[in-house]
């Protein structure tokens, strides 16, 4: 669980998927609440994916008698077009029913990034914050807490954009930047250490950003270790393997840190390239099954290939039996459903690819 005190609003930062979560989002409110000596009731949502947890979370905290305020840019742009889309539209509907005026769910291409959705101290006597755990949650809250500086909105839509234009913001943007790629994967042997790296990042981050030089210092740190994976990963592109058309494989399993954003856009800067599939001994999936892949679909492909071709019929996304998969254009799997489904079905579908 990522917390912080921004400018004396505690904010959370959590994706509601389950009701585990609801209950993490209800107890940091009350806490807040018990410690709160401000003026208002409200409670800011921003950035937070548009769940059926979301919604219920929403609503146990109006009956508590909270002011729910819920700003996001995660919305259906045009006809949802699988099931996961027409469930937002459904968790959207409710949230408007349930919040009226005070519900703004927008799109990404009229608002790249969540902090354009609030004013600089907007929420600086707000109860609490819940925010998305990742960079666009952090400046939208930061901003919206009251700490903010002239290039923060342009900052903020690069670092929530293509992972090529995250690290090509102002300095203070890349120190963040560059910091969240070298937060280590999920490593089960060690469970706490990726969170507290993220804790410690974000922490540091707004300090930096506040005028902190020794929190600055600890970040420029951090830059090093990214231009060191930023070679790793470049290393590990060049090792890429053609397994079918179009699909190139890269094994990162027990190699050294390495960027993944690097390792994407080289991998996709080749011509032959519309899948990129990594084998890990990290992740979700690994924790369970010792090996992981990671499949992506590049860009231009997106709305043409779908990756659930791939998978038995009625597959359930369920770590335990070696599946994730929430978008059509990236899945995780074990490797015996790699081998088994997967990759031959790759390799027996080569004209469509
Ligand atoms: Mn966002």
């Amino acid at each position: 669980m990522i917390t912080l005190k921004i400018n004396k609003v505690p904010t959370l930062f959590i994706k509601a998927f389950t009701s585990a979560d609801v209950r993490v989002i209800m107890e940091f409110v009350r806490d807040a609440s018990a410690f709160y000596s401000g003026t208002t009731n409200q409670v800011l949502f921003i950035d937070t994916p548009i769940t059926p947890a979301t919604v219920e979370a929403v609503g146990k905290l109006q009956l508590e008698r909270f002011r729910v305020i819920f700003r996001d840019h995660h919305g259906i742009d045009g006809q949802p077009s699988n099931d996961r889309e027409k469930q937002v539209l459904a968790s959207t509907a409710k949230l408007q029913q349930l919040l009226g005026d005070d519900c703004h769910i927008t799109v990404r291409r009229l608002h790249p990034a969540c902090s354009t959705l609030v004013s600089v101290g907007e929420f600086a006597d707000a109860v609490a914050i819940i925010a998305d755990p990742d960079a666009d949650g952090l400046t939208a809250a930061m901003k919206a807490a009251g700490i903010s500086y002239a290039e923060l909105d342009e900052d903020a839509a690069k670092l929530d954009g293509e992972p090529q234009f995250q690290v090509s913001g102002t300095p203070l943007s890349q120190l963040l930047a560059k910091g969240i790629a070298v937060i280590p994967s999920y490593d089960a042997s060690r469970p706490h250490d990726r969170e507290i790296a993220h804790q410690k990042l974000f922490a540091d981050w707004l300090k930096a950003v506040s005028g902190n030089e020794a929190a600055r210092k600890r970040l420029e740190g951090k830059t090093l270790e990214y231009e060191q994976a930023v070679e790793v990963a470049r290393d590990l592109a060049r090792a890429a393997k053609l397994v079918a058309p179009g699909v190139l494989l890269v094994d990162v399993a027990d190699k050294p840190l390495y960027d993944p954003g690097t390792l994407n856009a080289t991998l996709e800067a080749n011509s032959n390239c519309k899948i990129t599939v990594v084998r890990k001994s990290l992740g979700p999936i690994a924790a369970i099954h010792g090996i992981q892949y990671s499949l992506s679909v590049a860009k231009p492909y997106q709305e043409t290939i779908s990756l659930y071709e791939f998978l038995p019929s009625h597959f359930k996304s369920d770590p335990e039996a070696g599946i994730i998969s929430n978008v059509s254009f990236l899945l995780h799997t074990s490797e015996e459903i790699w081998l088994n489904y997967v990759l031959p079905r790759m390799q027996n579908t080569n004209s469509e690819l």
